[in-house]
């Protein structure tokens, strides 16, 4: 494999983690816990999983198994900086527990485990992929793991290579079905255990308990590096207005990081849209309003960051999908035998009138994507959604016609992009490569204890990595009921930007300022080597949040 100057360097780079792992640990059960909401559903749907103690790990006499034991490794769902980290810290901590313990990895995502699908991990092919980027030391995917009877197949492989415990490194909904596999093989009997690690740029899987997901630092930091340096450029050459779309599926978090790294004149909130009950048009009357106070000052150039799941928020549009989804999965198997160029037509014949009337409303790109294209776990596949480009030309339009008006003067020319696949590979900041790596050694921890339908749990992240709180967390503390295509299902709760949290109640007081003047932040590119106070920054929102 041909390497880069800086790959070399980085590859040398000892992860830093909590203390309390370093040496002999030992595991302390806290109280019995519960799912964050329907109580008894959830306590009906897990028996074997539901109400077990929240664990932490510390210094002292490990009660550990030290017999030896092969682990599993399925990387879930979209890539995120530092998964390659939590398999070394995988590696490393079941290597240290007894040198005959071996890791195997699934290939290609959940789809391995149940098509058979592996390599084993030795530590020649771990130390090539130490503190790099990118799923590719055994791919991803996005199948969904929820058949009772891929998770008999996946019994007879980890039967096959003697796997104790498998290890679901993803976001939301895939540690959502790790949670229903552990139960699963509880409740069979099997001797399974399945543990579960936080992973989503989108930063959308989050509590209490879990301080934030894998590689949401990193992504944020490159994606803040090039709004920064398309600031600088705006701010030179004063003649666009660049419109950013950036990822993070429904949750708006990834944008409201980089808006508090990089001040840019307007962002949209996701979550603040639908409290507000925007529609559309106020969203670009906004936009305009603040391009038109500019453009008096002889300002005509600017920059908008837009969250990729904006749509979603939008009241009116909100309910129209929810009813595209029950009416799509309640007509499923009629809808597949429809012609492709005739599915629009039905779509629009199968919907109340009112959603009819909106869907009918919006452009075509945008009512495909929300009728047609859904990934496995049937979200709408936002980032498909050019929304950049269809609120810069909606703001153009309306301030054609202020001009008319005589109420605005000044000049509108755009700029688009999209950020999201630039960030989800890049080798892991320090936070994510200490961060992802602890994860991965707390991980197992958790199997030598004996533990499933647990995720792994690393806190206080904003004080120096030795001090950080290792421990697990029961994956159905974190659920709830939602409906998911047409049907109520136990899910583990998004985390969407929380109006009254700290990072929005710091950008809301700033954002006035940040439209009218022009106090853009070049925060430049992530820095793996230099000082600590540039190297081992956390995210802005961890700060805020824990503050
Ligand atoms: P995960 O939720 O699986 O981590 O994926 C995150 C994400 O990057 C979203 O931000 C984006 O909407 C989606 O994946 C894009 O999916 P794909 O990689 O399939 O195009």
């Amino acid at each position: 494999m041909s390497k880069s100057a800086l790959q070399i360097e980085r590859s040398k780079y000892a992860p830093k983690m909590p203390a309390s792992i370093v040496g002999a640990t030992r595991l302390a059960e806290g109280k019995p816990t519960a799912s964050v909401a329907d109580q008894e559903d959830i306590k009906k749907l897990f028996p074997n999983t539901y109400g077990m103690p929240i664990v932490t790990f510390e210094k002292g006499e490990s009660a550990a198994t030290s017999e030896p034991f092969n682990v599993g490794v399925i990387l879930s769902g979209g890539q995120a900086p530092g998964g390659h980290n939590v398999i070394s810290g995988i590696f490393d901590g079941i290597k240290a527990l007894n040198k005959d313990n071996k890791l195997y990895g699934f290939l290609g995502g959940p789809s391995g485990l149940v098509d058979h699908k592996y390599i084993e991990l030795t530590s020649e092919i771990v130390d090539e992929y130490r503190n790099t980027g990118g799923f590719d030391i055994i791919g991803s995917g996005r199948t969904k793991l929820e058949e009772t009877e891929q998770f008999d197949k996946g019994l007879v492989i980890c039967k096959e290579l003697g796997i104790k415990a498998i290890i679901i490194i993803g976001g939301d909904d895939s540690n959502t079905n790790a949670c229903v596999l552990a139960e699963y093989y509880l409740a069979k009997n099997t001797g399974i255990q399945v543990i579960g690690c936080p992973k989503t740029i989108d930063g959308d899987l989050k509590n209490e308990m879990i301080e934030t997901s894998f590689g949401f630092d990193t992504a944020t930091k490159v994606y803040s590096e090039v709004i920064g340096n398309i600031e600088r450029d705006a701010n030179s050459a004063k003649k666009y207005w660049h419109f950013i779309k950036l990822m993070g599926r429904s949750a708006s978090h990834v944008t409201l990081e980089c808006a508090l790294q990089t001040q840019p004149n307007i962002t949209l909130i996701g979550e603040e849209v639908e409290a507000k009950q925007q529609t559309l048009d106020d969203i670009v009357t906004y936009i305009a309003e603040a391009v038109a106070a500019r453009a008096a000052k002889g300002n005509n150039f600017g920059t908008v960051l837009v969250p990729e799941g904006l749509i979603e928020f939008i009241p009116a549009i909100k309910k129209l999908i929810a009813e595209l989804n029950d009416m799509l999965a309640a007509n499923q198997a009629e809808f597949d035998t429809v012609a492709d160029d005739q599915k629009i037509d039905y779509v629009v014949k199968h919907l109340s009138a009112a959603n009819a009337a909106i869907f009918e409303s919006l452009p075509a790109g945008v009512s495909r994507q929300l009728a047609l294209e859904r990934d496995p776990h049937g979200n709408v596949q936002v980032s498909l959604i050019e929304t950049e480009q269809l609120l810069a030309d909606m703001v153009g339009k309306k301030l054609a016609a202020w001009k008319k008006e005589g109420k605005y003067v000044g000049k509108f020319s755009t700029q688009h992009h999209f950020f999201g696949y630039e960030g989800r590979c890049a080798a892991p900041s320090n936070f994510d490569a200490d961060y992802c790596y602890s994860l991965g050694r707390v991980a197992a921890l958790l199997i030598a204890n004996g533990k499933t339908g647990y995720m792994s749990s690393v806190r206080n992240t904003t004080k120096p990595a030795a001090e950080w709180l290792a421990g697990g967390i029961p994956i159905t503390a974190m659920m709830n009921m939602e409906k998911r295509n047409g049907k109520m299902k136990p899910v583990i709760q998004k985390a969407l930007v929380k109006l009254d949290g700290g990072p929005f109640k710091f950008f809301a007081a700033n954002r006035e300022k940040w439209a009218i003047d022009t106090d853009y932040v070049y925060p430049g590119p992530i820095q793996y080597f230099g000082p600590s106070a540039v190297c081992d920054q956390p995210s802005k929102t961890l700060k805020l949040e824990q503050e």
